[in-house]
């Protein structure tokens, strides 16, 4: 299954490591071929090259929208060696084979960062290129196809390694690259089309992504995993920098996602906000006048939980509040941001994760979300619903008070972050209590208000914390159960979606325990 390496097509927007590649190629005596440009670029370092215009005796023409999807280059690519019907073809119609090609495609993904012009973005959409790589990679058996310049050396390595040939499990290993890129590659032009349209992108844009590591294992150590990023540009965790720690988890990964996307619902400019997450789910959120403070805040919610969970901030880590986080084991810190002596107090936890971020994503901007079902893909837009002040609706007799008002809207944006059913007590711009995850809404109420008297014995307090806090439910309570079971607790006041047939009953039921409470019209399952 070895393959000379005797003839190489160069096709490529991307220049480099080509030239260099191409001298590699021409000193083992290599003949190359190449598209016009590309072409040039190689005369230009002195070394010979047919231009395929020359080779296939035929212009480019339309304006460079028809170069290489000729016959003679088809024919070269997809010919089986092994067959002596294909041989006599070749002999026939003059085609010679070729044993590589070199490609990178036109810049679409570029292009839609860069215009929404749409004669330059149809212009980009690359057709001969796909072509020649699939057929490469369609003929591996024969073929080796570097769609990659992170690949050039590999081949230079493996024909070292075989006298100036490659294997059948190399150019395989390439193939399985080539259609992964040309995947990509047609996921973001189809993506770009639906958004177009306002329609849905299609579900496998989700297999469009780059793979960025492998991960040592995923949410369990027998289960393989790997980081794949979509190119999209929002602040995060696929975007961040590390500035040091181990490798992140899959779990930490996922984690830091949840914890990032939460605290980036509080406007920096506002206050410094704080989130601590642990399995997905925050076990402590806060405002505070320092961002020291909010973590403090925040730890105060759930200090069991918080032991090894993942903290985001929503401002640059300053020195206090690092010096705050390092004094239990935590395993990431995120933020847009961190100073150069906060840095230098991380740096004495070796294992612990910082990453810098450079902003924070707009939680109302568009996006998907994808989740895998057996035989198939869930596909959604993101929850980018932002509950305002403005859209609240008071169902009772009282009036929420502005300190409630405050924290109502606090919780209820915790409350989208939580896994379903979710309960947030919150008070002060802090979450006192969390109920996550629980089937019964009565459960989660019952859980966060646990929380918050086990808060306040840890804190030293004989009150519980949910004395005077406010409570939020990312759903409606369909009884008036649950929202008892939160005024008993402590709670003065709700917020909840509303809109089920038994609200006159819960209304009712508020009124009668002195709540107050506010309808957003908006819910935030999350699952
Ligand atoms: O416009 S195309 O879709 N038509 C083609 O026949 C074709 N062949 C190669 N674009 C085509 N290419 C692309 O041109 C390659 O994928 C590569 O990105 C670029 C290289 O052309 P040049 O060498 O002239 O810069």
């Amino acid at each position: 299954d070895l393959v000379a390496m005797q003839r190489a097509l160069f096709s490529v927007f991307d220049t480099t490591g080509a030239i260099d590649l191409a001298r590699a190629l021409h000193a083992a005596g290599v003949r190359l071929f190449a598209t016009g440009s590309t072409a040039k670029a190689i005369v230009s370092a002195g070394l010979p090259v047919m231009n395929i215009a020359d080779l296939i005796g035929f212009p480019e023409i339309l304006g460079g929208r028809v170069k290489t999807l000729h016959p003679k280059v088809h024919g070269g690519l997809l010919a089986l060696r092994n067959d002596p019907v294909h041989a006599a073809e070749l002999i026939e119609h003059g085609i010679e084979p070729f044993d590589l090609v070199v490609s990178n495609l036109y810049p679409f993904e570029k292009t839609i960062a860069a215009t929404s012009d749409l004669p330059t973005l149809v212009e980009n959409i690359d057709i001969g290129g796909p072509a020649m790589t699939r057929a490469a990679a369609k003929n591996h058996g024969f073929v080796s196809i570097l769609v990659d310049p992170a690949d050039y050396d590999g081949l230079l390595a493996e024909l070292a390694a075989h006298g100036g040939a490659t294997t059948l499990a190399y150019r395989r290993r390439l193939a399985a690259k080539a259609f992964a890129r040309t995947a990509a590659y047609d996921a973001a032009v189809s993506t770009w089309f639906a958004a177009a349209l306002d329609e849905p992108a299609p579900a496998w844009r989700a297999l469009g992504g780059k793979l960025a590591e492998s991960l040592r294992y995923g949410e369990n150590p027998h289960q393989r995993a790997a980081f794949y990023v979509t190119g999209e540009q929002r602040p995060g965790v696929a975007t961040a920098r590390q500035l040091q720690g181990k490798q992140l988890s899959y779990n930490n990964i996922n984690d830091t996602d949840a914890a990032f996307e939460l605290v980036a619902e509080f406007d920096p400019a506002a206050a410094p906000a704080v989130a601590i997450i642990k399995h997905a789910n925050p076990c402590g959120v806060a405002t505070g006048a320092s961002l020291v403070e909010a973590y403090e805040r925040a730890l105060r919610c759930d200090p069991v939980s918080a032991f090894g969970g993942i903290v985001a901030l929503n401002r640059t880590l300053d020195a206090e509040a690092a010096r705050k986080i390092v004094e239990i084991f935590t395993e990431v810190i995120i933020a847009p941001d961190a100073t150069e002596e906060a840095v230098a107090i991380v740096a004495a936890k070796k294992n612990l994760r910082l990453l810098v971020t450079g902003g924070l994503p707009d939680p109302t901007a568009g996006g998907l979300s994808f989740r895998s079902v057996s035989g198939g893909m869930l596909v959604q837009d993101r929850d980018a619903g932002h509950v305002a002040r403005a859209d609240l609706k008071v169902v009772t007799k009282r009036q929420p008070s502005a300190a409630e008002l405050d924290d109502l809207l606090f919780a209820f944006r915790v409350a989208k972050h939580v896994k379903s059913n979710a309960i947030v007590y919150a008070k002060d711009g802090a979450t006192v209590g969390i109920g996550a995850g629980q089937m019964s809404r009565v459960d989660s109420s019952t859980i966060a208000a646990r929380k918050a008297a086990e808060a306040a014995t840890a804190a030293g307090l004989h009150e519980s914390l949910a004395i005077g806090s406010v409570v939020a439910s990312d759903a409606f309570f369909p009884f008036a159960d649950g929202l008892l079971a939160a005024a008993a607790a402590g709670a003065t006041a709700v917020i909840q979606p509303g809109g089920s047939m038994r609200d006159d009953l819960v209304i009712a039921a508020a009124d009668e325990a002195g709540l107050a409470m506010v309808f957003t019209g908006m819910r935030h399952f999350r699952h």
